[in-house]
C-alpha cells in the first residue's frame, strides 16, 4: 500500500503500517474471521467519505451536504436486497456486536429472554452471554449441544417451549458444520419467537450457496461485512418477508435504534467499502472463491485428522475447523503462540465441556478464507497441515514442562506471577527453537508465491 504522506506527517505510525503490511504477508493468516479485502474496497474505506456526518437515513439526514453520500448509502442498501432477495436491508450498524444489540433493543424489552449457543460450543458474547449486554439486559438462556457435536433439537425445542423466549438466536463462530435455519425455525414458530440469523462467519458461504440460505426461515439476519464477504469492518441488518409478516414494523424498529437508538452518524466511508464488496460478492469469480475456501478446508482438517489433531465434531462443512488441544498435551494459548512464531496466525478458543478459564482455553480455531483469497487450494493445505504439525512436534520437545504451566494458570496451585515467569521461559524457548525458525523461513519463502489481495508486491 501507497502510505507516503502517512510517512512525511508521521513516521512512528508509517513504520507500524509497515511492519504490519509485511506481517500479512509474510504469515498464513488463518484466523476464520478475518480475510484481505480487496484494494477497491481499501480505497473506499480510504476516501474521503470519511469527512462526512449524516445523521439519519438517504433523503432524510440531519445535515447538509449529503446528496452523493444518500447514493452511496442507497447503491449498498439495494445491492443488499438483490444479492440476499430481502425486502429490508439497514447497512448503518458500525460492527456484529453494536448489530446484535440493535436488533435486541427494537425486539425485546429489558428482561425478556434471549436464547442463543454457548460460548463453549461456539457461540458468541452478544448471542447471551452473562458478561456482554445481553446477558446483562436481557435474560440468556444458553443452549448446547450433546455428544455428536452437532445441535440436538429436541433438546432446544424443550429448552424453548420451558423458558419462552422472545429470541432465539441461530449463529456461530466457532462451529465447524452446517446451521440448520429450517429446524431453528420450527422451534421458534412453535413458540412464537423470532429467529435471529447472525450469518457474520458464513454470509459469503451463503451467497456462493456452499450453505442453507437463512431468507426463508428467519425473521432477522445480521451480518458483519469483513469475514467471508471480504469487505470493511462494518456490519448489516436484513429483514425478511417473514419478519415483516409477523411485524410489519419490524423495519422501522430497527432503524429507530440503530439511529438515534443507539449510534450516532454512519461511517460513510465504510457504507462505501460495503457497496463495493457487495458488488464483488455477485460476481462468478465469488461464487469460485468461496467454494475453494469450502473445499480448502475439508482437505486442511482431513490432513490434520492425519496428523492425530483432535477435530472438534470430526471434521468441518464449512470454512473453519475447531482444535480439542487436549490430546497434543499442550494447552490452546501456547500452541497458538507457538504456531505465531512459526508463521501460522490463528486463535485460541474453548472447545466443547473445556475445563478452562476463556484465557487459556484447550482449543485451537482457523480457518481458510484469507489463505483461499491469496489463492491457495488443496495442495498447498497440505503443505499448511504438514507445519502445522512439524511445529507443534516441535514444541512437544521443547524443555517445558506443560502440566505445571496449565496446575498453575487454572489449576489448584494458582499463581499469576509464577504463571508469567513461566510464560517467558515458553517464549525463549519457542523464540531460539530450530524446528520453529525453520518452518517460519519456509512460510516466509511459500508466501511470497501468493499475493495478498490489496497490498502491492
Ligand atoms: N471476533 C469475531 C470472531 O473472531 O469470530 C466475532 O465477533
Amino acid at each position: 500500500m501507497n502510505i507516503k504522506n502517512i510517512a512525511n506527517v508521521d513516521n512512528e505510525t508509517a513504520k507500524y503500517i509497515k511492519l504490519e503490511t509485511e506481517r500479512q504477508k509474510n504469515m498464513l493468516e488463518m484466523i476464520p474471521s478475518e480475510n484481505y479485502a480487496s484494494k477497491a474496497v481499501l480505497e473506499a474505506v480510504g476516501s474521503v467519505l470519511a469527512n462526512k456526518y449524516s445523521e439519519g437515513y438517504p433523503r432524510k439526514r440531519y445535515y447538509q451536504g449529503n446528496k452523493y453520500i444518500d447514493e452511496i448509502e442507497l447503491i449498498a442498501i439495494e445491492r443488499a436486497k438483490k444479492l440476499f432477495k430481502v425486502p429490508y436491508v439497514n447497512v448503518q450498524p458500525y460492527s456484529g456486536s453494536p448489530a446484535n444489540a440493535e436488533i435486541y433493543l427494537a425486539l425485546m424489552k429489558p428482561g425478556d429472554t434471549l436464547m442463543g449457543l454457548t460460548l463453549s460450543y461456539g457461540g458468541h458474547l452478544t448471542h447471551g452471554s452473562p458478561v456482554s449486554m445481553s446477558g446483562a439486559v436481557y435474560k440468556g438462556v444458553l443452549y448446547d449441544f450433546g455428544e455428536k457435536g452437532k445441535i440436538d433439537f429436541d433438546e432446544l425445542e424443550k429448552l424453548a417451549l420451558k423458558v419462552k423466549p422472545k429470541i432465539i438466536v441461530a449463529s456461530t463462530t466457532a462451529y465447524p458444520r452446517i446451521v440448520d435455519f429450517a429446524k431453528f425455525a420450527k422451534v421458534a414458530d412453535k413458540v412464537g419467537a423470532y429467529l435471529l440469523a447472525d450469518i457474520s462467519h458464513i454470509v459469503g458461504l451463503v451467497i456462493g450457496g456452499c450453505h442453507p440460505d437463512p431468507v426463508p426461515y428467519a425473521h432477522v439476519i445480521m451480518t458483519t461485512t469483513h469475514k467471508t464477504l471480504r469487505g470493511p469492518r462494518g456490519a448489516m441488518i436484513m429483514v425478511t418477508q417473514k419478519g415483516l409478516k409477523k411485524d410489519p414494523d419490524l423495519a422501522d424498529k430497527i432503524d429507530k435504534w440503530v439511529f438515534p437508538g443507539l449510534q450516532g452518524g454512519p461511517h460513510d466511508h465504510v457504507t462505501a467499502g460495503i457497496a463495493v464488496c457487495l458488488k464483488e460478492a455477485g460476481t462468478v469469480a465469488f461464487k469460485r472463491y468461496v467454494k475453494q475456501v469450502v473445499a480448502n478446508c475439508k482437505v486442511l482438517a482431513s490432513e490434520l485428522t492425519y496428523y492425530g489433531f483432535d477435530l472438534v465434531s470430526g471434521g468441518t462443512d464449512n470454512h473453519l475447523i475447531l482444535i480439542d488441544t487436549h490430546n497434543k498435551g499442550i494447552n490452546g494459548r501456547l500452541m497458538a503462540i507457538g504456531l505465531e512464531e512459526a508463521g501460522i496466525i490463528l486463535n485460541r478458543n474453548w472447545v466443547p465441556k473445556d475445563e478452562a478459564p476463556p484465557f487459556f482455553p484447550n482449543g485451537i480455531r482457523l480457518g481458510t478464507s484469507a489463505l483461499t483469497s491469496r489463492g491457495m487450494r488443496e495442495k498447498e493445505m497440505k503443505k499448511v497441515a504438514a507445519w502445522i504439525h512439524k511445529a507443534v512436534e516441535a514444541m512437544k520437545t521443547l524443555e517445558f514442562d506443560y502440566k505445571t504451566w496449565v496446575d498453575i494458570a487454572y489449576g489448584q496451585k494458582k499463581d499469576p506471577q509464577k504463571r508469567k515467569r513461566l510464560d517467558s521461559t515458553f517464549y525463549n524457548l519457542i523464540s531460539i527453537c530450530p524446528d520453529i525458525k525453520k518452518t517460519a523461513q519456509e512460510i516466509k519463502n511459500f508466501c511470497k508465491r501468493y499475493p495478498v489481495p490489496g497490498i502491492d508486491f
